[in-house]
């Protein structure tokens, strides 16, 4: 609030911090500076005891076993019939303990019927754990000065337990953006001022800005956003998320049946990034919009829809059905104006 908040959204139960007033401003600072993010809505699962990895494998669609500790994964999670219900990041503290970093559902509640309907012998409960974002090129500089040297060479998607001025928080290589940087899993919620003020000041001479998870650079970057890309009836395999669903493990998880079949049949719809035509958009899309083939027929939806800096042109990412996803469609405005949309690229491809 003391840097003037003007945007929040609802995530994980939470509000979320999203602009500070400038977008324009926001997003230079990612991409040429440092900026900094209030994402305590990404809450953690923690899984602890003997069969924690055993849980966390059967209930996510990407194969975990072989992490070392102080390594994390990007590990989608699927119901039964083979439907994404969350995309988290999934981080192995130690043989026995877990945190699965989510998106916006409410996976401890389905970790802790699984566990009980299977017998796993593990404990399932939500830590005091708020994250705080460091995200853009000089983020690396931000935390070396802060913390020392060392953190420049913590490898992507790996972690080390820390203690700063008593702050406790595990410093993670990772963040949604394409930009680099870190994570500081804070582990006392009663810090988080603290910890936001140290970095804030160490970034001070690196241009650090305040911020939040960026629609447009994170679409430009390809990551995924659940319920923002797709509603609760999308399959990884259409969003585009294949590469971390392991299909070809030996071990049954929870979707398993599903996503081999709709393999074999090829997914109805895919996520495409696409170009929209007209006058550039402010702000960002608050709904869906319908969306057409050229001839004419509904084909699926314009999920979110933003200016691109990077590409000086409106962007959307789309859930349409396949036979449509590799060229051009239409979609209707909230005013009512028909647009052209021309394909970019299928996501994260
Ligand atoms: N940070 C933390 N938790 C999160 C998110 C986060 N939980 C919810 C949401 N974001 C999860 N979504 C993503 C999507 C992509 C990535 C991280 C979180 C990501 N992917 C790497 C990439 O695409 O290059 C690949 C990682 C891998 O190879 O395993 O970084 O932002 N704490």
């Amino acid at each position: 609030m003391r840097h003037g908040l003007t945007h929040v959204t609802v995530y994980n139960h939470m509000y979320m911090p999203g602009s500070f007033g400038d977008p324009d401003e926001e997003y230079r600072a990612l991409i040429e500076r440092v900026s900094l993010w209030d994402v305590a809505c990404e809450r953690q699962v923690e899984v602890v005891g003997p069969d924690s990895e055993a849980l966390c494998q059967y209930v996510s669609s990407r194969d975990l076993r072989g992490m070392k500790t102080g390594r994390a994964r990007y590990a989608p999670m699927c119901n039964y019939d083979g439907i994404l219900i969350n995309d988290p990041m999934a981080l192995k503290l130690a043989d026995d303990r877990w945190w699965l970093s989510i998106a916006d559902s409410d996976v401890l509640l389905w970790c802790q019927a699984v566990a009980a309907e299977h017998k796993f012998d593990c404990h399932v409960f939500e830590p005091d754990v708020s994250p705080l974002g460091v995200q853009g090129p000089m983020a690396d500089n931000t935390m070396s000065d802060l913390l020392g040297d060392w953190v420049r060479e913590i490898p992507f998607f790996a972690f080390k337990e820390v203690e700063y001025a008593g702050i406790p928080f595990v410093l993670c290589r990772s963040g949604w953006s394409g930009q680099g940087g870190f994570e500081l899993f804070l582990q006392d919620s009663n810090r988080g001022l603290d910890l936001w003020d140290a970095v804030w000041t160490a970034g001070e001479r690196y241009g650090i800005h305040p911020g939040g998870p960026t629609l447009n650079e994170r679409i430009e970057s390809d990551l995924f956003s659940y319920r923002a890309d797709c509603g609760a009836d999308a399959s990884p395999l259409e969003v585009g998320l294949d590469r971390y669903v392991s299909l070809g493990r030996d071990d049954d998880f929870i979707g398993k049946e599903s996503l081999l079949l709709e393999r074999e049949q090829g997914p109805k719809r895919r996520l495409v990034k696409a170009f929209l035509s007209g006058a550039r958009f402010e702000g960002i899309s608050e709904s869906a919009w319908p969306a057409q083939s050229i001839d004419g027929r509904t084909c699926g939806e314009v999920r979110v829809a933003v200016w691109s800096p990077k590409y000086q042109s409106n962007l959307c990412l789309a859930l349409v059905s396949s036979e449509v996803a590799g060229g051009p469609f239409r979609t209707q405005l909230p005013t009512g104006e028909m647009v052209d949309a021309s394909h970019l690229a299928y996501f994260a491809e």
